[in-house]
C-alpha cells in the first residue's frame, strides 16, 4: 500500500530531529522523560506531586502537550518553573518538531531536567521519539490490568510504568500483581513503582528513579563533550 512509505517517510524525519534533540539534552546535560498514558492517567498529578517535592535547586522544565486547553500547563505553572503547553490541534502525540520548536525560547543550559507529558493516549505516543533519555507509561489502577497486553508497544518502549491511583485499590476489581506480570510479560525486567498521587504514597521511590537516572544522563553528558568531533549544533 502507498501509505506505508509515507508513514516511514514522517517517521524518519522525525529520528532525525529526535537524533539532534538527543545529542543536544547530552551536550547539556540534561535528562529528557517522556511522560505517556491514556488519558487521566494522572500524567498531570504525578508531574504537580514531582514538582512540589523535587529539591528547589533542581532546574526543571516542562513541556505538557493536549489537543486543545491550556489547563494542564495553567495547573503545573503554580510550582513557579518553566512550563509550556503544546496544544496539537487534533494531533494525537507529540513529535519532535514540536519539542524542537517550544524549546526555542529557552536556554538548555538552565535546565537539568525536561520533563515532557505526552498526549493521552496509549498508542500513537509510542511511535514518536522525542529525543527523551527514557519513556515513562503511567497505568492507573482504574483502567483493567490487561492494559500491557492491549497495548505492547508503549509497555514494551517504556523503562519505567508508575503505576498510579493505588489509593483506589480497595475499591475497585484491579489486582496489581496481576497488571505488573502483564507488564513484564511483555517487557521483561521492566521497572515498576506504585503511587498515590492523591496520598503520596510510593512517590519517593519515583523520585529516586529520576535521580538515578539524572545521574547517569550526567556521566553520559561527560563522555559526550569529551569524545572528540561529537558537538552537534546547538
Ligand atoms: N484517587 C486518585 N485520583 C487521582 C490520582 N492521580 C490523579 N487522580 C485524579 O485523576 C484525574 C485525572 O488526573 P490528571 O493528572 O489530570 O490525568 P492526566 O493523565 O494528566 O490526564 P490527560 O492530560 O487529560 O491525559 C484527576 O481528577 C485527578 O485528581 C491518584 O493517585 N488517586
Ligand atoms: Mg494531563
Amino acid at each position: 500500500m502507498e501509505r506505508v512509505p509515507l508513514e516511514r517517510k514522517v517517521l524518519s524525519e522525525n529520528d532525525k530531529l529526535a537524533a539532534e534533540l538527543r545529542a543536544r539534552f547530552h551536550q547539556h546535560g540534561i535528562l529528557c522523560l517522556n511522560l505517556i498514558s491514556s488519558p487521566g492517567s494522572g500524567k498531570t498529578s504525578l508531574l504537580e506531586r514531582t514538582l512540589e517535592k523535587l529539591p528547589r535547586q533542581t532546574r526543571v522544565a516542562v513541556l505538557t502537550g493536549d489537543i486543545q486547553t491550556e489547563n494542564d500547563a495553567d495547573r503545573l505553572k503554580r510550582a513557579g518553573f518553566p512550563v509550556k503547553q503544546i496544544t496539537t490541534g487534533g494531533t494525537c502525540h507529540l513529535d519532535a518538531r514540536m519539542i524542537d520548536k517550544h524549546l526555542a525560547e529557552w536556554r538548555l543550559d538552565d535546565i537539568d531536567l525536561l520533563l515532557i507529558e505526552n498526549v493521552g493516549n496509549l498508542v500513537c505516543p509510542s511511535s514518536y521519539d522525542l529525543g527523551e533519555e527514557a519513556k515513562v507509561v503511567v497505568l492507573s489502577v482504574t483502567e483493567g490490568e490487561d492494559k500491557p497486553l492491549k497495548y505492547p508497544s508503549i509497555f514494551f518502549k517504556s523503562e519505567l510504568m508508575v503505576l498510579n491511583k493505588v489509593d483506589l485499590l480497595p475499591y475497585v476489581p484491579f489486582d496489581a500483581t496481576v497488571a505488573e506480570e502483564n507488564a513484564r510479560k511483555v517487557h521483561p525486567g521492566m521497572e515498576i513503582v506504585r503511587v498515590s498521587c492523591t496520598t503520596g504514597e510510593g512517590l519517593d521511590g519515583w523520585l529516586a528513579w529520576i535521580e538515578r537516572r539524572r545521574r547517569s544522563a550526567l556521566t553520559v553528558g561527560k563522555a559526550f563533550v569529551a569524545a572528540p568531533g561529537a558537538e552537534p549544533g546547538s
